[in-house]
């Protein structure tokens, strides 16, 4: 039962470039910046702020992929863990600065899955997060650098987020479980 609609198009895009500034000013350029998307949505997420970010200043900005799946197995009823498939980096990652981006941050646990893979590939200089909702619940202490929006959820409220590469609309809407 959907509820609300949280961003349209137009909102989309403004949260996006808003974010594609921050990280040029955070960082004072796109020095050792790479980017890395966490499927499914993350990725075109990546690529929008990559454009984005070439689009300001000029420079291109590598995007990887990291895929992360969360499952529950028979030892552990209540925690998910997560297994970590297709891993897209074709860059160093010793002395990056990484920006981790995802669609919906939740529990924080794929980011933390994420974090993992990261640093056993290589030591980067840092990693940062951006996000497109923030929808509270976090069960780690894991914070986003940049947000599109924060979203105070209920734990029986779904976001789900529509890009147009993976969903053929650009929108976020709320529904309830
Ligand atoms: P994504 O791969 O684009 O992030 O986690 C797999 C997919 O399930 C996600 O797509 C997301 O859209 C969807 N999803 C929606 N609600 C939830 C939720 O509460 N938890 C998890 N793990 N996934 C959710
Ligand atoms: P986590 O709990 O690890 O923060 O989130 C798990 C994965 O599910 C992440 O990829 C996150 O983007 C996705 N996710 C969690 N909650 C939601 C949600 O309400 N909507 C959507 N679209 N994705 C979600
Ligand atoms: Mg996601």
């Amino acid at each position: 039962k959907i509820k609300a609609q949280l961003l349209d198009e137009k909102g989309i895009d403004r949260s996006l470039i808003r974010i594609s500034h921050e990280i040029i000013e955070k960082n004072k350029g796109t020095e050792n910046i790479v980017l890395v998307g966490i499927k499914t949505r993350g990725v075109p997420i990546a690529e929008r702020i990559s454009k984005y970010i070439e689009n300001f200043e000029g420079v291109s900005i590598p995007v990887g992929t990291l895929d992360i799946t969360l499952y529950r197995d028979d030892l552990s009823e209540k925690y998910e863990q997560p297994s970590i498939n297709n891993t897209s980096m074709d860059f160093e990652i010793k002395g990056k600065t990484i920006i981790l981006v995802d669609d919906v941050l939740f529990t924080g646990r794929t980011v933390r899955a994420a974090m993992d893979a990261i640093i056993r590939a290589g030591r980067p200089k840092s990693i940062q997060l951006a996000v497109l909702i923030d929808r509270g619940h976090r069960e780690l202490p894991i914070r986003p650098d940049y947000v599109g929006k924060n979203v105070p959820t209920s734990l029986s409220e779904i976001v789900h987020v529509k890009l147009l590469e993976t969903d053929g609309e650009n929108k976020v809407i709320i529904s309830e479980k």
